[in-house]
């Protein structure tokens, strides 16, 4: 993920039983080459970690912190509290209550704090990485053009899948 190079963008989960829902997060990172970090801490049974990770995280040389817990989901916004980076919000799915906890947590964030949240499950981690590359870009033009490469690439793709489907219910 780093290949001695710095982190550009921090992905931090609430605990590692989180790791197995959000790890497309960082597969999209790696599709686009991003260096980047990825740690467990807690808004909750680890403040001080959080408050000290996110307060020095633009020394280290973040640009973007993705968040991603479950349940009383508040670590995207613990984070946002203590930086001045974009943190992307990924609400975990929880058996209890399917995820809708964590969704609430993470987005109702109170005016002059912002989170940006992606979807529980679903695209939601594959796109908060995804997120994390479109803010990077915004700086960065060959991330630009390797992204607007990547748009280009779905109209096939899903052109093929069309296509795919006419064979299949035209038999
Ligand atoms: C949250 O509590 C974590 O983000 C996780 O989704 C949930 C459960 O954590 P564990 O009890 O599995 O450590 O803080």
């Amino acid at each position: 993920m780093l290949n001695n190079r710095t982190a550009l963008v921090g992905i931090i989960m609430g605990s590692d039983s989180d790791w197995p829902k959000i790890k497309k997060a960082s597969a999209a990172l790696e599709e686009f080459d991003v260096p980047h970090e990825v740690r467990v801490m807690s808004a909750h049974r680890t403040p001080d970690v959080v408050s000290e990770y996110a307060s020095t995280a633009i020394e280290r040389g973040l640009k973007v912190i993705i968040a991603a817990a479950g349940g009383a989901a508040h670590l995207a916004g613990v984070v946002a509290a203590h930086t001045t980076l974009p943190v992307v919000g990924l609400p975990v799915p929880t058996p209890d209550l399917g995820g809708l906890d964590s969704l609430l947590s993470t987005v109702q964030m109170p005016g002059d704090v912002p989170v940006a949240s992606v979807a529980v499950g679903m695209g939601g981690p594959r796109n908060a990485g995804l997120f994390a590359v479109q803010i990077l870009a915004v700086s960065d033009k060959d991330l630009q053009t390797k992204f607007a490469q990547f748009k280009k690439d779905l109209t096939a793709k899903i052109a093929a899948k069309d296509a795919g489907l006419q064979r299949e219910i035209n038999r």
